[in-house]
């Protein structure tokens, strides 16, 4: 199959977009032909430091690396450096309706919280180009983007009532587990890589301050270590997390923190996610003295993407009646 996600280079990636996304991408790419972006168009449509921005977006690069993405695998390049993806973007805002933009809960989000520009408005028919352009088959994402890939599918179907067969309609592919997970400062709701840092566990954040975040999380009344998401949000973020890096059943988890405290679940956390976070760690240490390795990938990528956007976006030209040259 074909797969293709992407994450935004601005921030620090979380233990929320590994579980909601990277983990899937790493089961998926042993079998499938996967394309693996930095959304870096994506990203400048919020605030952001033009000075520090490519480096944010090398940075991206060699976290898929140490996250566990292969080269040898799945195809991993910057957004910008295929010019198609905006141009489809342009061609397919023409078929999509504006109340449908202005109905997205991130757009709602995102224009309450920054200026609003129409970038923010137009940012899904960008994703759904990133995804149409490669007759993308399946999306794995965190539950979050689950609107934004629905619309995908509606601006498929839409070009291809309007001009013919041209787009495969995607599937999203969500996790049972890891979806969403939580913000540790208020659990109610997703983490974040735009909050502030105490609100998250960042894939390389050292020991110390694994331990420091997790014994600051927001936890709940009482005393019972009981997965109740709306009565204890904190506590069953805390045992999602859990089941997630030890790959545990929460009733398992329950069962042996029966006797215990809000503090020894956290104390066991912490443990449990520096151990696993460490390999992370290191790979990205070893990799970032490695610059001119990642750029040939980033490299290597963009030129096997762009040979299928290419053309895909000859076909579509065609489709639309625009000229091929
Ligand atoms: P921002 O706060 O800058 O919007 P973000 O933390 O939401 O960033 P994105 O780059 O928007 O991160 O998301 C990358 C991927 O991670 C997407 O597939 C998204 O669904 C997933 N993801 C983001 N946050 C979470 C979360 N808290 N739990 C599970 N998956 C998540
Ligand atoms: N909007 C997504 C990132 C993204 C994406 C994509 C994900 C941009 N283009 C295509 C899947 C497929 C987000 O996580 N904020």
């Amino acid at each position: 199959m074909r797969i293709f996600s992407g994450i935004q280079p601005t921030g620090n990636i979380h233990i929320g977009n590994y579980s909601g996304a990277i983990k899937q991408w790493i089961d998926l790419q042993d079998k499938n032909e996967c394309l693996f972006c930095v959304v870096d168009l994506h990203a400048i449509t919020t605030p952001y430091d033009p000075e520090t921005f490519q480096k944010m977006c090398m940075e991206k690069a060699i976290v898929y690396l140490a996250a566990g993405i292969d080269p040898e695998k799945a195809i991993i390049f910057l957004q910008s450096s295929v010019k198609e993806h905006s141009e489809l973007c342009w061609l397919l805002n023409t078929v999509t309706p504006l109340g449908e933009l202005y109905r997205m809960t991130q757009y709602k989000e995102k224009s309450q919280k920054h200026k609003e520009n129409a970038g923010i408005l137009n940012y899904p028919v960008l994703m759904a180009a990133d995804i149409l352009l490669y007759d993308t088959e399946v999306v794995p994402v965190g539950e979050d983007q689950k609107q934004h890939v629905e619309l995908a599918k509606d601006i498929a179907r839409r070009f291809n009532s309007y001009f013919g067969e041209t787009f495969t309609v995607p599937k999203v592919q969500i996790l049972k587990t890891g979806a969403r997970v939580m913000s540790l400062s208020d659990p109610t709701k997703k983490m974040s890589k735009s909050d502030d840092e105490d609100s998250y566990i960042s894939l390389f954040d050292s020991p110390e301050k694994i331990r420091k975040k997790i014994s600051r999380a927001v936890t709940d009344t009482g005393k019972e270590i009981k997965y109740d998401k709306k009565n204890k949000p904190g506590i069953s973020n805390l045992l999602s997390i859990y089941s997630i890096f030890s790959e545990k059943k929460i009733e398992e988890i329950e069962k042996e923190m029966k006797d215990k405290s809000y503090k020894d679940l956290k104390d066991d956390l912490a443990s449990l996610l520096t151990e696993k976070l460490e390999p992370f760690r290191r790979k990205k240490e070893e990799l970032s003295k490695r610059e001119i390795y990642v750029q040939e990938i980033l490299k290597k990528g963009a030129e096997r993407a762009r040979v299928m956007a290419e053309e895909k976006m000859e076909e579509v030209r065609k489709k639309v009646g625009l000229q091929n040259n």
